[in-house]
C-alpha cells in the first residue's frame, strides 16, 4: 500500500480578499503534495476557509446580509482563485459547514465530560477585533499589543480548556523532536514562549456579545471561540475522532503556517490534540513574511498583490516559481514586480526556455524531431548522468525540509550541466562530418532525456511548463505516470520518439516592454491593451453625476506616502475626499482649486476615513494632473 501524506494549508479568514500572502502557502503545499504524489504517495491536502467569529459577523452587518449569506458570496474568491493557480487540493473545508460543526461539538463534548474543559469567571482586556483577551501586562499604551487598537475591560463567565496542565509535556514533545516545528528559530521562539507558566484557554464566547459561532454542545449561552474552532477543521475533514485514526492520515505530514499563528498551532493546537489523545503532527512549518517593496501588504493601503491580477500579466507558472524561488522558505521575503520579471528574463527565458528551445531545435534539425538511438557513452554522457542522479537523490532529501528555494537551485544545477553538456559537445560540429554523426545521435539522446528529467522535476513546481515539455518531447505518458522512478535510471524517453517544437515556453520580457509593464503597475494604471475599451451608451456615461467642487483644507494621510484627505464645497454641501496624489501635489498647492468630482460614487473607507467621492486626474507614468477648467464655474455645476 502507498504511504500516505497528509498536508494542509491555514484555512484562511473569508473576509479578506485573497492575496500574494494567502497565494504563497497554499502554493507552498501544492507543490509538496504533487511532489509526493510523484513518488507514487497517497496524499491528502487540505485547504479551506474560516468563517466564524466577530470580523465576519461585523462585516455581515455592514454588507446588510445575515453571516451565512455573506459568507457564501465570500468563500467563492479563494476556491476560484485556488482554480486558476492550478492548486490540487484534496479537500476545501469550510467552518460553516455541518461536517466541521458536527465534529466540533462532539469533541467539545467529549473534552467536557472528561474533565478538560470547566467554567469560570474571567477578567480580562478584550480586544473585539481580534477576538483575544489580554492581561494589563501584556498591552502596549494601555492598547492591544497584536493590532495596536483599543481594549476593553470585561469580566464574565467562560469556558476553559484546561491547556496549562500539558505544559511540561509539550515541551518534552519540541525538545526531542527536532522536526516538529520549523524552522529552527521557530522552534526556539515557541519554547521561549513556554518558559512563562502556560495558563489555561479561554474557549467560549457569550452568545449576547457574539452570535456567529458553533454553539457549545453543553451550554446554549455560548459559541465556541473561533481558533478552537478553526483548528478543528484538519481533523473534521476526516470525520469523527474515529474516522481520523482509521483514514490513515493521521499525524499530519506537514501543517504549512505563516509566522503570524505560531502560537496558536506550536501550543494551542498540539495540546488540544494531547487532551484528544491524538498524536501531534509530524512538523509545523512556519513561514516568513512576504513585503511588498519593502512595506506591509495593507488594503488601506492599496499594495495588496492581487495574484489574480499577476496571473493575467505574467502566467500562472511564473507566480509560482517566483513565490517559492525568490525567497528561502521560512525567512522574510519582500515583492517587487521588478525582481519578477528579473527572475523571467533569467531563470526562466534564459536558462529553463533556451535549454529546451535549443534542444527541440537541434533534434528538428539533425534527425527531423525524432529522438535518436545512442552509442556507447564517453566521459561526458556519465558526468550528465551522474549530475542527473545526484540532483534527483539531493531534490528527494530537500522535500522532507521544504527547502523550495534549495530544491530549484539543485534542479537549476542540472539545467547548467545540460547546457554545459551541449556546449562541450558542440553537436554544430559534430554534425558536420558522417563520423561525428554517431556521436550526434548520443548527444541528442541524452540531451532529450536531461530535458525529460528536468520536466518532471519542475512539474509539482509549474505543472503547465511540465506538460508542455513533455508535449513538445512528443511524451503521451502524463508526468505522474511516469513519476519519480522513471528518473531513477537513465534512459527513459524512447528512441524513435517524435518531439514537437513549439513555441518558446518561457519569452524574454525585454527591457522597453518590461519599462511600460512597471509603468503601468506602479501607477496602478491599467497596462497599455492591444484591444480598444469596450463600448458604452451615453446612458452609461449619464450615470456619472460629476460635479464641480473647490478644495477648500488638504492634509496628507500619516502612514501613507499617496493619499492626502480633502475637504470640498459642492456649493451646496462639503465633502471629504481621499485622493491619491500626494507624490505629485503638496496639500497647499491645491487649496482654492476647482476640481471635477464624481458626486454619485459610493462611500468608501481607506486607512480608516471615509472618502465620499473621487476627484478626477490624469495620468502617464508616475505623472498625476488634476482635472480642471479654463474658467470659473459655479460650485456643484453639472459636468458631462
Ligand atoms: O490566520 N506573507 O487566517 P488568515 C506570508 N483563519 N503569508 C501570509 C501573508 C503574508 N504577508 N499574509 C497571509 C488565519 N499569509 C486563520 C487561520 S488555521 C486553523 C486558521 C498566509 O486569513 C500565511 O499562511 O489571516 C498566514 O499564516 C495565513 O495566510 C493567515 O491567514
Amino acid at each position: 500500500m502507498s504511504k500516505k501524506f497528509y498536508i494542509t494549508t491555514p484555512i484562511y479568514y473569508v473576509n479578506d480578499v485573497p492575496h500574494i500572502g494567502h497565494a504563497y502557502t497554499t502554493i507552498a503545499a501544492d507543490v509538496a503534495a504533487r511532489y509526493k504524489r510523484l513518488g507514487g504517495h497517497d496524499v491528502f491536502f487540505l485547504t479551506g476557509t474560516d468563517e466564524h467569529g466577530q470580523k465576519v459577523q461585523q462585516a455581515a452587518i455592514e454588507a446588510g446580509k445575515s453571516p451565512q449569506d455573506h459568507v457564501d458570496s465570500l468563500y467563492i474568491r479563494f476556491k476560484e482563485l485556488w482554480q486558476k493557480l492550478n492548486i490540487s487540493h484534496t479537500d476545501f473545508i469550510r467552518t460553516t459547514e455541518p461536517r466541521h460543526k458536527k465534529v466540533v461539538q462532539e469533541i467539545l463534548q467529549d473534552l467536557h465530560d472528561r474533565g478538560e474543559i470547566y467554567k469560570d469567571s474571567y477578567e480580562g482586556w478584550y480586544c473585539m477585533p481580534d477576538e483575544r483577551f489580554w492581561t494589563e501586562k501584556d498591552l502596549v499604551d494601555g492598547n492591544c499589543p497584536e493590532c495596536g487598537r483599543k481594549v476593553e475591560k470585561i469580566k464574565e463567565y467562560n469556558y476553559f480548556f484546561k491547556m496549562g496542565q500539558h505544559q511540561d509535556w509539550l515541551i518534552e514533545q519540541i525538545q526531542s523532536n527536532e522536526k516538529f516545528i520549523l524552522p529552527a528559530s521557530r522552534r526556539n521562539e515557541v519554547l521561549g514562549f513556554l518558559q512563562k507558566p502556560l495558563e489555561d484557554l479561554c474557549i467560549s464566547r457569550p452568545k449576547e456579545r457574539l452570535s456567529w459561532g458553533i454553539p457549545l454542545p453543553f451550554d446554549d449561552d455560548y459559541v465556541t471561540y473561533v481558533w478552537f474552532d478553526a483548528l478543528i477543521n484538519y481533523i473534521s475533514v476526516h470525520g469523527s475522532l474515529a474516522d481520523v485514526r482509521a483514514s490513515g492520515y493521521w499525524p499530519t505530514s506537514h501543517h504549512l503556517i505563516g509566522k503570524d499563528i505560531l502560537t496558536t498551532h506550536a501550543v494551542y493546537w498540539s495540546t488540544m490534540l494531547k487532551a484528544m489523545d491524538l498524536a501531534v503532527p509530524d512538523n509545523i512549518f512556519a513561514h516568513g513574511w512576504w513585503t511588498v517593496n519593502g512595506q506591509k501588504m495593507s488594503k488601506s493601503l492599496r499594495n495588496v498583490v492581487e495574484p489574480n491580477l499577476l496571473i493575467e500579466q505574467f502566467g500562472v507558472d511564473v507566480i509560482r516559481y517566483f513565490l517559492l524561488r525568490e525567497v528561502p522558505f521560512g525567512l522574510d521575503g519582500d515583492f517587487s514586480h521588478k525582481a519578477l520579471i528579473g527572475r523571467i528574463n533569467s531563470d526562466l527565458a534564459n536558462n529553463l526556455g533556451n535549454l529546451v528551445n535549443r534542444t527541440l531545435n537541434m533534434l528538428g534539425k539533425y534527425f527531423k524531431g525524432i529522438v535518436p538511438q545512442p552509442d556507447a557513452a564517453g566521459d561526458e554522457d556519465a558526468l550528465l548522468k551522474k549530475k542527473c542522479s545526484e540532483v534527483v537523490g539531493e531534490v528527494d532529501k530537500l522535500f522532507d525540509e521544504l527547502a523550495f528555494s534549495k530544491i530549484l537551485m539543485k534542479i537549476w544545477e542540472l539545467l547548467d550541466t545540460s547546457n554545459q553538456y551541449i556546449n562541450n559537445t558542440a553537436p554544430w560540429n559534430l554534425a558536420k562530418s558522417e563520423e561525428g554523426k554517431k556521436r550526434l545521435a548520443t548527444v541528442m539522446y541524452n540531451s532529450a532525456e536531461a530535458v525529460r528529467v528536468i520536466g518532471i522535476l519542475i512539474s509539482p513546481f509549474m505543472p503547465e511548463t511540465g506538460d508542455k515539455i513533455m508535449a513538445q518531447l512528443g511524451i503521451d505518458t502524463p508526468v505522474n505516470q511516469q513519476g519519480l522512478d522513471s528518473l531513477k535510471q537513465w534512459g527513459w524517453i524512447k528512441a524513435e520518439t517524435q518531439t514537437h517544437q513549439g513555441a518558446q515556453i518561457f519569452p524574454r520580457i525585454d527591457d522597453p516592454a518590461a519599462a511600460k509593464l512597471l509603468a503601468s503597475i506602479e501607477t496602478g494604471s491599467e497596462p497599455e491593451k492591444t484591444e480598444p475599451p469596450e463600448q458604452i451608451t451615453i446612458e452609461d456615461v449619464m450615470k456619472l453625476d460629476l460635479r464641480t467642487a473647490k478644495i477648500l483644507e488638504a492634509e496628507k494621510v500619516k502612514k501613507s506616502k499617496k493619499l492626502i484627505k480633502l475637504k470640498v464645497d459642492l456649493g451646496n454641501e462639503q465633502r471629504q475626499v481621499l485622493a491619491g496624489i500626494a507624490e505629485t501635489y503638496e496639500p497647499e498647492q491645491l487649496i482654492g482649486r476647482t476640481v471635477i468630482l464624481v458626486a454619485n460614487l459610493k462611500p468608501a473607507k481607506l486607512m480608516g476615513l471615509e472618502s465620499q467621492g473621487m476627484i478626477l486626474a490624469g495620468s502617464s507614468g508616475k505623472k498625476i494632473v488634476l482635472a480642471g477648467f479654463d474658467e470659473a464655474l459655479d460650485l456643484g455645476a453639472r459636468v458631462k
